[in-house]
């Protein structure tokens, strides 16, 4: 098949269960929105009455009302059990955000590009036209128009800062190591944060990512340095003045779990994306994209209007923040190369989220990560754009106009024009293995899109005489599938859990033979 069309609407059982839930969900929400309407009124009634209480007319408002002092108190209670119910009834169990399609039978007609079909037409048939030819053209497509091009890599220099070789109560080594990521000492810098197991053989295959919130939130740990970085203000108060404070220790500790992943006989190794680029628009001023740019297009002129979220003359494929924080994980690549205790042949990168789609931008350009691993990745990551489901590119570019080379925003309601789509991203990684992940209640993110990304990466992984996913239909709820591909949806919302962590330590003890 040369064109892969988009899949069958009605025909699987698994397609027509989605739709049903669909439309379950959506009278939910109509019913919720009723409710939430009438209880309202109810509320404006009570607060009227009580109110007048409130002011030291009681008495006035009840014998207006020819009530008496019980029936004053009751509308009293009245009122808090509306807004009981107010609350009850406004918590969105399904938490998606609003003004998106989560209705398949409204996904549009599309049509996916072959990776497989040569830019010269020629069919791709054999692994080494893959790798010589077929593999650059599309990395060379997803530089273009989605992530953009970075810099030439650069040459690091480290400093160990920390180490105490009894960390969590004695299973493991624990490091800091800052990375000099332009190798200058005055130039921007990446905090390593890294566990080692103690009982394992070292050197020890390793899982890398990115954190969110500071590598002092990924375990309870006291002795963890706090992030240096800027990191977004926190109401809870583990981030004041854009500055991290203790109140964020462990944070994040159920999204790495740490003790699992060392008890099972691998290194840990984490930074703060913030490090790399802070995440907002105006990051790029202070982050690692102000003192590296990639070389300018010959003859290329700055467009008179200013891109968003990068340097003015920046050009429409210059990297973006997920380009940058991708950079950083190929450096703490380099730096694991050098270390001693770690087994660089066998590293995994993986990454939540945004740093999902980054795990998957660092691995389609830096083979030397063995296993990439993304969770619940979405639009710009795991996730089909054409299928227009949750997330869409409009709507990335608009939330976080910074993510993404300005190319990308041509797509902006315009995905049918791409010349690539996610699947082919997944591609890339072939023949190294490659885990997807997705969450039931996480329809932002398109599971289904997720699932036929990996499922239409597979011919390629076929070339290299691999099974790949091994499945045709979309697995039910907490059943992982998949070889060399692997998939599965976990019941629950976008996060990274137990559950998630336990099919990547089996992927990784499935594939890497631990000496
Ligand atoms: C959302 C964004 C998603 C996803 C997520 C995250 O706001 O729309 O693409 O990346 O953030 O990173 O948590």
């Amino acid at each position: 098949m040369s064109i892969l069309a988009s899949p069958p609407r009605n025909p699987s059982a698994v397609l027509a269960t989605e739709i049903a839930k669909n439309k379950t969900a959506a009278l939910a929400r109509h019913v919720r929105f009723i409710a939430q309407g009438f209880t309202h009124l109810a509320i404006e009634v009570a607060t009227f009455v009580s109110l007048r209480s409130h002011d030291g007319c009681v008495v006035d408002a009840a014998s207006r009302l020819e009530l008496s002092r019980p029936a004053v108190y009751g509308l009293g209670m009245w009122r808090s059990i509306c807004i009981l119910l107010v609350v009850v009834f406004s918590i969105d169990t399904e938490a998606q955000p609003a003004g998106a399609n989560y209705d398949e039978s409204k996904v549009p007609e599309y049509i996916l590009p072959d990776p497989l079909i040569g830019l010269d037409g020629t069919t791709i048939k054999t692994a080494s036209q893959w790798q010589k030819q077929r593999r650059g053209e599309i990395l060379k497509l997803f530089e273009s128009n989605v992530y953009g091009r970075s810099p030439e890599a650069t040459k690091i220099r480290f400093k160990q800062t920390s180490g105490e070789t009894k960390a969590l109560g004695g299973k493991a080594t624990r490091r800091e190591v800052t990375v000099f990521l332009t190798g200058k000492e005055d130039g921007p810098t990446m905090d390593l944060l890294i566990f080692i197991p103690n009982k394992a053989k070292r050197p020890v295959p390793a899982f890398l990512g990115l954190n969110f919130a500071g590598n002092h939130a990924v375990d309870t740990d006291p002795w963890i340095s706090l992030a240096r970085c800027w990191l977004p203000n926190n109401r809870d108060g583990s981030v004041t003045n854009n500055r991290a404070t203790d109140a964020g220790r462990g944070k994040e500790a159920s999204r790495w779990q740490v003790e699992k992943v060392i008890d099972r006989g691998y290194a840990l190794v984490t930074a703060c994306y913030c490090d790399i680029e802070p995440d907002h628009a105006e990051g790029y001023k202070t982050s690692i994209r102000s003192v590296l740019r990639p070389e300018k297009p010959k003859g290329f002129n700055p467009s008179a209007e200013p891109p968003k979220g990068a340097p003015a003359d920046a050009a429409p494929d210059e990297w973006g923040a997920i380009g940058a924080w991708a950079f950083g994980l190929s450096r703490a690549m380099d730096y694991l190369e050098q270390e001693k205790d770690i087994d660089e042949k066998h590293v995994a990168v993986l990454g939540h989220s945004r740093l999902g789609k980054t795990a998957l931008w660092a691995g389609a350009q830096d083979e030397r990560f063995a296993i990439v691993i993304s969770n619940d990745s979405g639009e710009g990551g795991a996730a089909l754009s054409k299928r227009r489901f949750g997330e869409t590119v409009e709507r990335i570019n608009t939330s976080f106009p910074h993510w993404f080379c300005t190319n990308f925003k041509k797509y902006n309601n315009n995905e049918g024009e791409l010349p690539l789509d996610q699947h082919m991203l997944i591609s890339l990684m072939a023949p190294r293995p490659v885990y997807v992940a997705s969450a039931q209640e996480d329809l932002w993110a398109d599971p289904k899109g997720e699932f036929l990304s990996a499922k239409h990466a597979e011919p390629v992984y076929k070339l290299f005489g691999l099974e790949g996913l091994g499945v045709s239909e979309m697995p039910g709820t907490n059943q992982p599938v998949g070889k060399t591909i692997g998939y599965h949806i976990r019941s629950g919302k976008h996060d990274v859990t137990e559950y998630d962590w336990e099919q990547y330590l089996n992927l990784a003890d499935r594939h890497f033979v631990k000496k």
